[in-house]
């Protein structure tokens, strides 16, 4: 049984990720900023579930989270830095500065805040697992994609680069990088609660779902000490990246 951290457990794939690891026998601490969304998870899953409100924006309450955790889920076995958000489509012309703040302050500076929380007792111990919540955005361009996709590419290759520095140690880092979900918040959030214009996006497909993700999740978390996987780039069967743009004139 491991104790594993999940950022971002009120929605989504961060819940998905708190059901299943509890199914699958381990003790969750789900954090997120809805309160209410943590108590209804509590209540559905009991004793190995520990529920703590936190913003990853804010450094810190990531500084302080541990040592204000119960002596008895202080020691973090995996930590899942899922918390994360796109927030606009436009061109980057046109974006809003301060959306592109909060996905930088959310996606990247948060995630290095609880990974440096984190790790010196992983390091410690020499044991450990962090998966992190890159996407496909972060490997191939879109339109609209620009500080979003930024995010996710840092995300990808902080994965990576913490892999020089742990080599030699049973501490494993994956960085998950799903192309189309459906069935979580992440659409709704990106477009300001436009309810009509977030299920166009999945409208006609057959997109994957936040059980999906905690599978591999799952089974990244049950692999033997000695395996890393170091990135797993996960879509649907009705898409696949098929390149480049190609203006012409006339
Ligand atoms: P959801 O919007 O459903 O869930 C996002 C979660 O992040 C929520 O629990 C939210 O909780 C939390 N969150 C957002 N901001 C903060 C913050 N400042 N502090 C703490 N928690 C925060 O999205 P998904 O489940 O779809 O996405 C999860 C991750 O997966 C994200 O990193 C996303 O970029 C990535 N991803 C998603 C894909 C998709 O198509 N859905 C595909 C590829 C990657 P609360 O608001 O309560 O704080
Ligand atoms: C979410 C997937 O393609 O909307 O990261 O950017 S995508």
């Amino acid at each position: 049984m491991k104790t594993i951290l999940v950022t971002g457990a009120t929605a989504g794939f961060g819940a998905a990720f708190a059901r299943r690891f509890v199914k699958d026998g381990h003790r969750v601490i789900a954090t997120g900023r809805r309160v209410e969304r943590l108590e209804a998870l509590k209540g559905e899953l009991g004793e190995a579930l520990h529920t703590a409100r936190l913003d990853v924006r804010d450094k810190d309450a990531i500084a302080g989270f541990v040592p204000g955790l119960p002596p008895a889920w202080q020691r973090i076995d995996v930590l899942v830095n899922n918390a994360g958000l796109a927030l606009g489509l436009g061109p980057a012309w046109e974006a809003d500065l301060d959306e592109w703040d909060t996905m930088v302050a959310t996606n990247v500076t948060g995630l290095i805040h609880m990974t440096r929380a984190i790790l010196p007792q992983m390091v410690e111990r020499d044991d450990g697992v962090i998966l992190n919540l890159g996407s496909v955005a972060g490997e191939y361009p879109y339109p609209g994609g620009h500080v979003y996709g930024g995010t996710k590419a840092f995300v990808r290759q902080f994965s990576l680069n913490l892999r020089a520095d742990l080599v030699g140690r049973n501490i494993r880092v994956t960085d998950i990088e799903p192309g189309l979900v459906g069935g979580s918040e992440f659409s709704q959030v990106r477009f300001h609660g436009d309810e009509a214009r977030a299920q166009a996006v999945y409208k006609g497909t057959t997109p994957l779902n936040p059980d999906d993700i905690a599978e591999a999740a799952s089974w990244l978390v049950s692999l033997p000490p000695h395996m890393n996987i170091n990135r797993i780039e996960m879509m649907p069967t009705c898409q696949a990246s098929s390149g480049f743009t190609i203006k012409r004139q006339g």
